[in-house]
């Protein structure tokens, strides 16, 4: 086979004067700022779902990206065939990791044993191509949505079976992500959700979930797996209800079955909007948990209610994101994973290439407006000031366990407390933002 992007030069950092159309003109991944690189802030990475599996096929219509992998008639030339034009094209994109499910490395087999073998043999065959590639692993994760099997959940599936090949499934899974070398181990919830209380006892499936998440976290210490295990939220598709419904719904069921140490979370743009929120909330939320794990940046349509899964391209929305990792502490073993798929009409594989260039620099760029917003300190001194009341050792005291809430009571009332009204200064501080957006 001729290769794929081999064609494409690999591309580089050129600065923002370049005239070439592939070229970072924002992410120079030895550029140092807040005390590192680059590259070590962003950790980006390719995912292998979209990127190499999707076949732009939607509810209306036929496959548009029909590529050459994608038809041989023996499925295990066709998934090697795939691994090397994905190495090409981390190669092309020169971007330091990637990550994928079990079933977009490896078909399905006859049975289970066999799925098993065809997954060990890709995963030789990609410990192979790391071996002449500078791409790492940043997670691997199980497929446990796509096929029928899983039509009504995996550790959720009313029938134990589905629940002990689903745990036999993510046992190997997380065998080879160590063996790989990756940083994370994923779960996103795939089918583990409901279409009608009418048929599905909600407290058990919970309970059976907890278990699941508890048997995976038990066997990461096991086998020695220096990754964090993350659960990616989703409040909505496919399932009418999903039940890792946003960060906040994660830590309950977290803390509910003990493993608020052991498990973080791994966030999707587009989830958040689903659920409500913006990304950034739900970035502030996990830190202020303490369970942010690593990014999935997309965007959805505002407009439509599902996954778009569209590259990012809005720079204040990735700015304000980027901003509260920065306050968070750092994306730390985490990245920022491209979970992100081109339009159906992108049929060019260059279209690809477009494609995380311009998310690439899109959120170096917005990290670069962040770090220079935390630089600046005005944000920080505003929220600072807005809260500088708390310094004092009065107020300190209704805080440490000092005072019970009959004390606060008396003391209010002695001191004839009556609090002004103080301005939020919001306008003030979205225009600064705004002044600051380069
Ligand atoms: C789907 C999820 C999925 C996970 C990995 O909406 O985003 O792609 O990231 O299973
Ligand atoms: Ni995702
Ligand atoms: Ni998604």
């Amino acid at each position: 086979m001729p290769p794929f992007f081999g064609e494409l030069e690999t591309i580089h950092f050129e600065g923002r004067e370049s005239q070439k159309p592939l070229a970072y003109r924002w992410y120079d991944p030895n550029h140092v700022v807040l005390g590192k690189p680059l590259s070590e802030h962003l950790r980006f990475a390719i995912a292998y779902w979209h990127s190499l599996a999707m076949n732009g096929s939607d509810p209306f219509g036929a496959p548009t990206l029909n590529r050459p992998w994608m038809t041989r008639s023996d499925a295990m030339e066709g998934a090697r065939e795939k691994a090397d034009a994905a190495f090409e094209l981390f190669r092309v994109l020169d971007l330091p990791f990637y990550t994928f499910h079990d079933r977009d490395i490896a078909p399905e087999g006859a049975d289970l044993k066999e799925s098993l073998k065809n997954f060990q043999a890709m995963v030789e065959y990609l410990a192979k191509k790391m071996e002449g590639s500078k791409a790492k692993l940043l997670w691997g994760t199980a497929n446990l949505f796509s096929h029928p099997r899983f039509m009504s959940g995996a550790a959720t599936n009313p029938d134990p079976d589905v629940f002990a090949y689903s745990a036999t499934t993510v046992k190997h899974c997380m065998d080879a992500t160590k063996q790989l070398g990756g940083s994370n181990y994923v779960l996103w919830g795939g089918r583990e959700g409901y279409e009608t209380l009418l048929n599905t006892d909600m407290g058990r499936e919970l309970n059976h979930l907890g278990r699941f998440l508890n048997l995976v976290v038990e066997y990461k210490h096991k086998i020695g797996f220096d990754g964090q295990i993350l659960i990616e939220p989703k409040p909505k598709e496919p399932t009418a209800h999903q039940y890792d419904f946003d960060t906040a719904t994660v830590y309950g069921f977290l803390k509910k079955h003990g493993l608020e140490g052991e498990v973080k979370v791994n966030l999707e743009a587009n989830h958040a909007l689903l659920a409500g929120h913006s990304f950034e909330h739900e970035i502030a939320t996990a830190a202020s948990l303490n369970i942010l794990g690593s990014l999935d940046v997309n965007r959805g349509d505002p407009l439509l209610g599902w996954d778009t899964d569209q590259f990012p391209n809005d720079l204040q929305a990735m700015t304000l994101a980027l901003y509260q990792v920065i306050l968070g502490g750092g994306i730390g073993k985490g990245g920022l994973n491209f979970d992100a798929k081109i339009r159906r009409q992108s049929i060019e594989p260059e279209d690809l290439v477009h494609a995380h260039v311009g998310a690439v620099d899109l959120c170096a760029r917005a990290f670069l407006n962040a770090a220079a917003l935390v630089e600046a300190g005005e944000l920080k001194a505003a929220v600072a000031e807005r809260y500088a009341g708390w310094d004092k050792p009065e107020a300190k005291a209704m805080l440490d366990g000092s005072l019970t809430l009959e004390q606060i009571s008396e003391k209010t009332l002695a001191n004839g407390v009556n609090p002004a009204p103080r301005s939020g200064k919001q306008e003030r501080l979205e225009n600064l933002l705004n002044r600051r957006l380069f």
